[in-house]
């Protein structure tokens, strides 16, 4: 049956788990990452599906089946599942995406990595990705493209079924001309995003950057502005802009530009953190920690623009210079890596442990040692746990699309305390203005925001968690949701896909 929404995604919706010898599909019931928001759009439509990628060696199973159906507590909804050579994987994501496009998106042209690009392999995975939504797209229905390894879907895709409404969204951050043009393969990229009805991305600047980049590439037409959304706080960080474009026009057609941040599910996360587990979790960190002793939260993925390395060196010098916070503090920093076998991230992991071992080494004791080293993921029901004695949540990103562990902690905090110092390379800090923000290209910046952070009466504490909360809160994944489905109305002002309750 044709779907009303497709979603292209390069991960699979559910997890396949081995239960007495058959394979068989689990709700994947992690709230953090954005799998179960996409897929709560298919409780509005009478038929969804979702397309993403599989090895193709289990694609040799003879009990194999391409298209499956599904049906959890999202609804039903089936799963494409385009079978990919290791080959075709390593070419079209580790190193396309992953050595060439990840590094231009945060800014790190030195990390560039042009060479081993084989760009008729991306192009190939682009087009079976958009073969297949063009396969399960009923008339008229909404296809949602999500980020940058899937660039050339929209180009394909309207070519196959011009009928189809295109929306992507980026997660990353979209850099400037001078950055983005750098990839050579720059005009049918953009050339494929223009041939989408809404492309969307975090925060304006973003967009600002796209449209900027379009103009230095193609012949696009003129850009409405309106002013951005005025309960929104836009200045005072490097990424805040206050106007934010509209649309464009190329060959004729209207392009809508969003600009909507992506939030974190509120409800879950105050019901995982008021809950007598969390509760009993938290009180055990906290006693094991010492009532005299402070937690600097640290967490992310293990990346390059997580700034991890800064980070530590900061906490390094903190030590250095305050021996007054020897055993009165310590640095839990969980870096878990999603990318092992790439060497970039070894290399950066290998970083991590070494000025960790460094700090350890130079300042630790028996009974106190600074940096708590955390490499594997961590329960998210224990997560919630840290968040909550975290005197300090430390998210100091290099380049980061929006962050949702800062969010997370805001959310986590149902008790009004607790500090959050955030990286104005975030893109969550054009919200959370009221966290101190702070540049960690700067050591001074860095230096004094930790230091402002550990000492900051309750009474300012407890009066900045009160605004981030608000804004985190109204901004969640439900108001990122609904604005992105306010892109899909008919021209009479109905809504093709029904809103929520
Ligand atoms: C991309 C963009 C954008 C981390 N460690 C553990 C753990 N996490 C969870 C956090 C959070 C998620 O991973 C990380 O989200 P981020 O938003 O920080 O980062 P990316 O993975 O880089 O995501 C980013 C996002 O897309 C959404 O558009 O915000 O800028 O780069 O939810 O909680 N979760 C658990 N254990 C861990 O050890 N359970």
């Amino acid at each position: 049956m044709a779907s009303d929404l497709v979603i292209v995604y390069h991960r699979q919706p559910y997890e396949e788990v081995e239960e007495n010898g058959k394979i068989v599909f689990k709700e994947n019931k992690s709230p953090n990452g954005i799998v179960p928001t996409l897929k709560g759009f298919f409780g509005r439509v009478d038929k969804g599906a979702w397309v993403a990628w599989k090895f193709a060696e289990d694609a040799a199973n003879p009990d194999f089946e391409r298209v499956i159906e599904i049906e959890d507590s999202y609804g039903k909804y089936s799963v494409t599942r385009l079978p990919l050579t290791p080959d075709q994987v390593s070419s079209f994501y580790h190193i396309t995406s992953k050595e060439a496009f990840w590094p231009i998106l945060h800014s790190f042209k030195e990390r560039y990595n042009y060479d081993p690009v084989d760009w008729p392999t991306f192009r190939e995975v682009n087009w079976a990705f958009a073969e297949a939504a063009a396969a399960e797209a009923a008339p008229g229905a909404v296809v949602w493209v999500h980020d940058y390894n899937l660039w050339l879907v929209p180009g394909y895709l309207r070519k196959l079924r011009p009928d189809v409404r295109i929306s992507f969204f980026h997660h990353t951050p979209f850099p400037s001309a001078d950055m983005f043009n750098v990839l050579p393969w720059r005009r049918e990229i953009v050339d494929s995003l223009l041939a989408c009805d809404v492309v969307g991305f975090h925060i304006p600047r973003y967009a600002v950057n796209f449209v900027h980049v379009a103009q230095s590439l193609l012949e696009v037409g003129p850009v409405t502005r309106k002013d951005v959304n005025p309960d929104f706080v836009w200045e005072g960080t490097a990424l805040s802009d206050r106007r934010v474009p509209e649309a464009v026009m190329y060959q004729g057609r209207s392009i809508r530009i969003s600009s909507s941040p992506v939030g974190i599910d509120w409800d879950f996360i105050q019901a995982r953190a008021t809950d007598k587990e969390t509760r009993e979790n938290a009180a055990a960190i906290r006693q094991e920690l010492g009532d005299d002793c402070k937690l600097i939260l640290s967490v992310g993925r293990t990346d390059y623009t997580k700034g991890g390395v800064q980070q530590l060196e900061s906490f390094e010098r903190l030590l250095q210079s305050r021996p007054d916070l020897h055993g009165k503090v310590r640095l839990m920093h969980v870096s878990v890596g999603a990318n092992r076998s790439m060497t970039a991230y070894e290399e950066i992991q290998g970083e991590i442990e070494q000025v960790a071992g460094r700090i350890n080494g130079s300042f630790g004791s028996f009974e106190w040692q600074p940096v708590a080293l955390i490499s594997t993921a961590v329960p998210f029901k224990d997560l919630v746990a840290y968040y909550q004695v975290a005197d300090v949540c430390w998210i100091t990103p290099l380049a980061d699309g929006m962050n949702l562990v800062c969010k997370e902690y805001a959310a986590a905090r149902t008790d009004g305390d607790g500090v959050l110092v955030l990286s104005e390379f975030a893109g969550a800090a054009v919200e959370l203005s009221s966290a101190v923000i702070t540049n960690p290209f700067s050591h001074r910046s860095m230096d004094t925001a930790i230091e402002q952070a550990l000492a900051m009466p309750e009474q300012e504490r407890r009066q900045r968690m009160k605004m981030l909360r608000e804004t985190v809160e109204r901004y969640g994944i439900k108001a990122w949701a609904e604005d992105q489905m306010s892109y899909f109305l008919d021209e009479d002002g109905d809504a093709r896909l029904p809103k929520a309750s």
